[in-house]
């Protein structure tokens, strides 16, 4: 009965890519998100057979971007030397960066980490990402959007996992709203690794409760209004998830976000996912993987690392199975990524 471990964490790292390689085409393209009609062909082709042309079938490859590149540095690190080397990944990291031949699309300002870290050989490797904006440290989603390696090599020890995931998104972000939404990300693809999509639907609501619990006890409150940025953002989840008839777009956009803010996006990613867990008006499917994808891009902004976190969490619930198959003749990297999710499934039987 249920999924097997090796099919969540399988569909957790190609449910990644998928979002991130789906959803690039429309990162910021349009400030309320690609309509529905849009949207509704975009994935039609994607599931359908390989275009015919006159001698040939083919199927254009979409690439995937700085979130897939820099998760796949933080797992083939895991794979290769079976511990957390924060070194070893920031090397990856600055070596991807500048042999990489296709644009990537990396944040505004952490190409000033991989400069230092290149000019330094990685000697100290935490110390670029404390001087990002003069000393605050970035606030941006670059943490959470590769995270998904982490539940997965940290399987079976909770504490350590919080552990690794800090470390981890340190090499480029020190603020504490861009670790704590690493965190955050993590938790949700480990709740979805632990739960079974068969049988009972699953309890949206008690899935956001496990995360606030969790959350209460890794975020510091506030020093001036003593909120919890992320507590905060958890209760909205909530009560968009009770609206009647569900919240619209513009609700979602507008309260839990779609920026490059790691405080404006995890939430709006995990969002995402509890949502599709019913259908949603003017998505047609009935498949959940798609749904939360479909629905992580529709909303609009940085639609390819909402979809890719989103992705990450929907495929570590329902496991590969839920994905369609088609999707991998439409992307670079699947097998790839895959091997990589075998890799980390045998270090966590250990
Ligand atoms: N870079 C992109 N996409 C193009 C961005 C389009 C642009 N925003 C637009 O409006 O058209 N995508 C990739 O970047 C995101 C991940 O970024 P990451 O790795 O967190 O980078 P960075 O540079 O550290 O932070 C991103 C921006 O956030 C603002 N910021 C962060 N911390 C700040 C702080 N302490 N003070 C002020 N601003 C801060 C800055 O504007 C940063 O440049 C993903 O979407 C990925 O797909
Ligand atoms: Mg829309
Ligand atoms: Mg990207
Ligand atoms: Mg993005």
């Amino acid at each position: 009965s249920g999924v097997s471990l090796i099919s969540k964490f399988r569909g957790c790292l190609a449910g990644a890519l998928f979002g991130d390689c789906f959803g690039a085409p429309f990162e910021f393209e349009d400030e309320n998100g690609p309509s529905p009609v849009v949207l509704n062909k975009f994935f039609a082709k994607l599931e359908g057979p390989p275009f015919k042309s006159k001698c040939h079938f083919y199927a254009p490859k979409y690439a995937y971007t700085d979130d897939t590149a820099m998760t796949k540095c933080i797992a083939q690190s895991f794979v290769d030397r079976a511990s957390l080397d924060e070194r070893d990944i920031a090397k990856r990291f600055v070596t991807d960066f500048y042999t990489d031949t296709t644009e990537r699309g990396y944040g505004g300002h952490v190409t000033e980490v991989f400069r230092k870290l290149r000019d330094q050989q990685c000697a100290d490797p935490m110390k670029p990402a404390s001087e990002q904006f003069n000393g605050t440290g970035s606030y941006g989603n670059g943490g959470a959007m590769r995270v998904s390696p982490v539940p997965l090599f940290c399987f079976g020890d909770y504490n350590r996992m919080i552990h690794v995931a800090k470390r981890v998104t340190q090499i480029t972000h020190t603020h504490p709203l861009g670790i704590n939404g690493a965190i955050l990300q993590c938790l949700a693809i480990h709740q979805g690794l632990t739960l079974d999509p068969r049988g009972e639907p699953l309890d949206v609501q008690k899935f956001a409760d496990e995360l606030i619990t969790k959350m209460e006890a890794i975020e510091e409150p506030d020093q001036i209004d003593g909120r919890r940025p992320y507590n905060t953002q958890l209760q909205l989840i909530k009560k968009l998830l009770a609206k009647e008839g569900g919240a619209s777009a513009h609700q979602v956009q507008e309260s839990l976000g779609t920026s490059v803010d790691a405080l404006f996006s995890v939430p709006t990613a995990i969002y995402s996912f509890l949502r599709a867990q019913k259908p949603i008006p003017d998505i047609e499917t009935d498949n959940k993987f798609r749904r939360t994808i479909h629905y992580a891009i529709s909303l609009g902004g940085d639609t390819d690392t909402i979809a890719s976190m989103a992705g990450a969490i929907a495929g570590a619930y329902f496991g590969e199975e839920e994905i369609n198959d088609s999707y991998k003749m439409y992307c670079e990297y699947v097998e790839e990524i895959l091997e990589l999710a075998n890799g980390l499934h045998k270090i966590a039987k250990e």
